[in-house]
């Protein structure tokens, strides 16, 4: 994509979705700036394009590292967050500080550095558990989380920092985002990086509930564009977008396309429903269409296979690195 900018920082870029754009932003010529703080990031994810970025470890509250970073920057992509649910749940305050105080440094040092523009990462969690479908833009958000109440007041802070400044802001709410380096090390990591990860290694993996439940995944390649496209976007300003596909995929169906791409054989152990799991989740695709050109690029049964051969690559190479450790 061309891009109409030259210098860039992305906040996060060490994580799952900032690496992603780093290296899109590097191949589009783009001179990139990273904060991330490695909490939850790794530093591997930017290893082969480590000479090509300027890394800066720091967390996004740390005020002289942040201006420091954003230092001749027109582009400010704001990924950096505590990004799981249930650790928001268990400490709401911690939580708040990284990700509404956070976003408000961010927002703040944009706007003092004179940073033309900001994209601000958000999540459908701002919708809650309102059963009404697709999910629309213009719906009133019920927030059910801390982490959904945090997106939420990002997203606030976005507008009012285009209002009352002038600083171009645009927030992008991303439905189930999966791909290449999603960290599955967590029981509260993406179903997709856990299923993968089960079927690897041959392990059983477990459906919470029936199975029916569905969720609509986009590819991480899917959301690095929408990400750009927000970014020179002439109607983007002062904004909020769902990234997703319009399609959801029930969790029981998901298995068996990972199960066949495979070769899995092992069948789902059958677990309750976890607390406060949402039945059917899907995007409303007509407004970012409209607004950014956007639609995704990569169908469901695509990007899981490329998903899947990374996670085979990974697995593939942890086992020869072990075998040389122990040799
Ligand atoms: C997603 C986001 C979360 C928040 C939320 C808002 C991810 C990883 N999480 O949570 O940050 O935005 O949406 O609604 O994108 N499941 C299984 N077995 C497993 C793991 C999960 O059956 O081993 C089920 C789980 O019960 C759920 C579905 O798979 O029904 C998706 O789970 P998830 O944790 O990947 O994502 P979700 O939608 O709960």
């Amino acid at each position: 994509m061309k891009l109409n900018f030259n210098r860039a920082l992305v906040t996060g870029g060490a994580g799952f979705i900032g690496s992603h754009l780093v290296d899109a932003l590097v191949a589009a010529g783009c001179r990139v700036a990273v904060i991330d703080s490695l909490a939850t990031g790794a530093i591997s994810n930017l290893e082969h394009i480590r000479g090509q970025i300027a890394f800066h470890q720091g967390d996004i509250r740390d005020r002289k590292i942040l201006e420091k970073a954003a230092e001749n920057c027109e582009v400010l992509f704001h990924l950096a967050a505590v990004v799981s649910v249930p650790e928001t749940v268990a400490n709401p305050v911690e939580s708040a500080c990284v990700n509404d105080l956070g976003t408000l440094y961010v927002l703040e040092t944009a706007r003092r550095r004179n940073v033309k523009r900001v994209v601000f990462s958000s999540s459908c969690a701002v919708y809650g558990d309102d059963p009404a479908l697709p999910k629309q833009e213009s719906m009133l958000p019920q927030p059910c989380s801390p982490y959904a109440v945090q997106k939420l007041t990002g997203e606030h802070y976005a507008q009012v920092y285009h209002e009352l400044y002038g600083l171009e802001t645009t927030s992008l709410r991303y439905f189930n985002v999966y791909g290449p380096r999603q960290d599955p090390s967590s029981p509260y990591s993406g179903v997709i990086s856990l299923f993968m990860t089960h079927a690897v290694s041959d392990a059983v993996p477990v459906i919470f509930g029936d199975g029916h439940q569905s969720r609509d995944f986009v590819y991480v390649q899917d959301v690095v564009r929408a990400n750009l496209l927000a970014a020179v976007a002439d109607q983007a300003d002062g904004q909020v977008f769902n990234v997703g596909t319009g399609r959801s995929v029930p969790i029981k169906r998901l298995w068996e396309m990972i199960r066949m791409l495979s070769g899995a054989t092992r069948q789902p152990r059958y677990e309750p429903a976890r607390a406060g799991d949402i039945v059917k989740s899907v995007a409303g695709t007509a407004l970012i269409k409209k607004h950014l050109g956007f639609a995704p690029d990569y169908t469901f049964e695509r990007g899981l296979g490329l998903t899947f051969e990374w996670y085979r690559e990974s697995r593939r190479a942890e086992g020869a690195r072990r075998k040389t450790d122990a040799s």
